[in-house]
């Protein structure tokens, strides 16, 4: 069945080619847009990281946001973080890299990456809603130590449009998990952001290179005109 005929599916310009979801189908996933990734003088500072290399990604993915609401789709927000205790990170990730200030230590804006602090919390201009997830995770990727594929099992979701942060780290690790689990992933260009700009530039290339060899590409604008309800999505 052609789409014009096919009303339930949304197809979506994008490199390598259209990516195709059905409506209740679909989760926006959000990777860890926290305060410890993206204001001055949290951890990604502290890696010697220029954060506003990530500011740009917000305002589009507010639209995003909006638009996935009115659309109803299941909404996810992850959280890069350890317990208080820190007992599920390992050593080899608390001694990595060269930082000033190491996970756990504190910080401006109170422990880093530890869950219930102000610094691990995700960006008021991003704030979950009651009803959408927010799940915690230990490692770079959104599948690894947590209930993830139940909670896509149980919302009957097949494909996901992933956003946050950062683009070649927590957002690639993530996306090629979910790929491993069969679900087509959707990656927005202008919504995913890096520290350095040329993996931002590569990072996005490899995931669609290859006839998309674990994902598609696009960008919030190219998805906002495809929503079954553009004109709400644009408001
Ligand atoms: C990093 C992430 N970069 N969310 N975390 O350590 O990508």
């Amino acid at each position: 069945m052609s789409d014009s005929l096919d009303a339930t599916v949304v197809t979506v310009p994008a490199e390598p080619g259209p990516f195709r979801y059905t409506p209740g189908r679909v989760a926006l996933v959000i990777i860890d847009m926290q305060r410890d990734f993206l204001l001055p003088g949290g951890f990604g500072e502290t890696l010697g990281n220029d954060v506003g290399q990530l500011a740009g990604v917000v305002p589009p993915l507010q639209r995003v946001l909006a638009a996935a609401r009115d659309t109803q789709m299941t909404i996810i927000h992850t959280r890069e973080g350890h317990r208080p205790d820190l007992s599920d990170l390992p050593a080899a990730k608390l001694r990595r890299g060269e930082p000033s200030l190491r996970i756990g230590d504190t910080g401006r804006y109170g422990r880093i990456l530890v869950r219930g602090e102000y610094g691990h919390d995700i960006i008021d201009e991003l704030a979950p809603l009651p009803g959408e997830v927010v799940l915690d995770k230990p490692g770079k990727g959104a599948f690894y130590g947590t209930d993830l594929g139940d909670i896509l099992l149980d919302a009957e979701v097949e494909s996901l449009i992933v956003t946050g942060v950062t683009t070649e780290v927590c957002v690639h690790t993530t996306v090629r998990e979910a790929n491993d689990r069969g679900y087509e992933a959707l990656v927005l260009s202008d919504c995913v952001g890096s520290y350095f700009p040329e993996f931002q530039r590569v990072g996005l290339d490899m995931i669609a290179a290859q006839g998309g060899i674990f994902g598609w590409v696009t960008d919030s604008s190219s998805l906002l005109a495809a929503l079954p309800h553009p004109a709400a999505a644009l408001a």
